[in-house]
Formats: structure tokens, C-alpha cells, sequence
């Protein structure tokens, strides 16, 4: 019982931690999304486009970071097919922010990050054979059949210098789960670990 309460008090520390920077700086944050949703609500009655606009400002604020459990930042090993953190940890079953910068440089060396659904073997092999398929409009992802099933997030494809970020839910089920870039040629050494710690 002790092991426990430990975990959930200093989860209980930090989120209240939170809320106080919330409150320290809840006024720049609140103007400055008030700002951002203004411009977008005025332009896109201007343009007339008001359909995409609406999907693209709620995609923005799912991809929020205010409730998530905890961000992790991923970068490739220079200009090599590698992720240069090979492993992370989370919570299970909670809402966390993942996201890639890509500090290579070289043209090529453009990347992703593609989560699989579970730690069976081989899998990132699957998904990595089956994104090259997918191609670039896909950003390499697959689109269709059982193997969309085994991938629980992904992000988009970040060319060197962008960075890219998602917001998804971690398995409730502690354990271990592989990660892998699947730009073509990359799946085979740029892989990783998710560790989901329950
Ligand atoms: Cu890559």
C-alpha cells in the first residue's frame, strides 16, 4: 500500500505544481490562444473556408499539452538512421505528449516515429515493410488492413529542421512496446522502446 501512495502523492504534487504555473501564467496563455482562435475564426468567415478551418483549430487544441501526463522529445542520432534516445518510459493508460525534432541535417534523413500496438516479435519489421508501401503521401504510415490495427500512434513525417508532435493514450497495459521510424530504408536500425510502467 505504501509503494503505492508514493507514486500518487508525488503525482498529486506535481499536478498541483502545474496548475500553480497555470495560474502564474495563465494569463499570457489564455490571451494567447483567445488571439490565435480570433484570427482563425475572422480569417475563415473571410475566406469562406469555415469547414477546414474548424477541423484544423481542433485538431490543434486536442494536440494541447495542458492535460497530458507527461511530454517526451525524441531526436534521430545525427545523420544516422538511428533514434538517438532508443528507449522512454510513461504511465500507463494516460494522455502523453511525443514529440520529434528533427536535428539532422542531411536532406535524407527525413523521419518519423510509429508506435507499435504491442511487443510482439517482428512486428516492426511489419510495420516498417508495410509504411514503405504506404508511401509519402502517407507519410509512410499504412493506411489499410491488420497491420493498422498494430500501431497505436504515429506522427508525421519531419524533414530536417521541422519538429512534430502528437498527443496520444499509452496502453493500460504495462510492458513493452517497440517504436520505429518507416521512412523507406530506416525501419531496420531506427527502432526503439517504449516502456509502459503501470
Ligand atoms: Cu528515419
Amino acid at each position: 500500500m505504501d509503494e503505492e501512495q508514493t507514486p500518487a502523492n508525488q503525482q498529486t504534487v506535481s499536478r498541483r505544481d502545474f496548475l500553480q504555473r497555470l495560474g502564474l501564467f495563465g494569463a499570457v496563455g489564455v490571451g494567447a490562444t483567445s488571439l490565435l482562435v480570433g484570427c482563425g475564426g475572422e480569417s475563415s468567415e473571410n475566406s469562406g473556408s469555415s469547414n477546414q478551418s474548424s477541423a484544423a483549430s481542433g485538431s490543434k487544441s486536442s494536440g494541447g499539452s495542458g492535460d497530458v501526463a507527461k511530454t517526451v522529445t525524441l531526436h534521430p542520432k545525427g545523420n544516422q538512421m538511428k533514434f538517438k534516445e532508443t528507449e522512454f518510459t510513461v504511465p500507463a493508460g494516460e494522455k502523453v505528449e511525443l514529440v520529434f525534432e528533427n536535428t539532422a541535417s542531411s536532406p535524407s534523413m527525413q523521419h518519423n516515429v510509429v508506435i507499435a500496438a504491442s511487443g510482439s516479435d517482428g512486428l516492426l519489421k511489419k510495420i516498417g515493410q508495410a509504411g514503405t508501401q504506404a508511401g509519402s503521401t502517407n507519410d509512410y504510415v499504412p493506411q489499410e488492413g491488420d497491420i493498422t490495427e498494430q500501431i497505436l500512434a504515429h506522427t508525421p513525417i519531419a524533414k530536417p529542421g521541422e519538429t512534430v508532435s502528437i498527443t496520444f493514450t499509452t496502453p493500460s497495459e504495462a510492458g513493452e512496446y517497440g517504436y520505429v521510424c518507416t521512412y523507406p530504408g530506416h525501419w531496420a536500425t531506427m527502432q526503439g522502446t517504449m516502456i509502459v510502467e503501470g
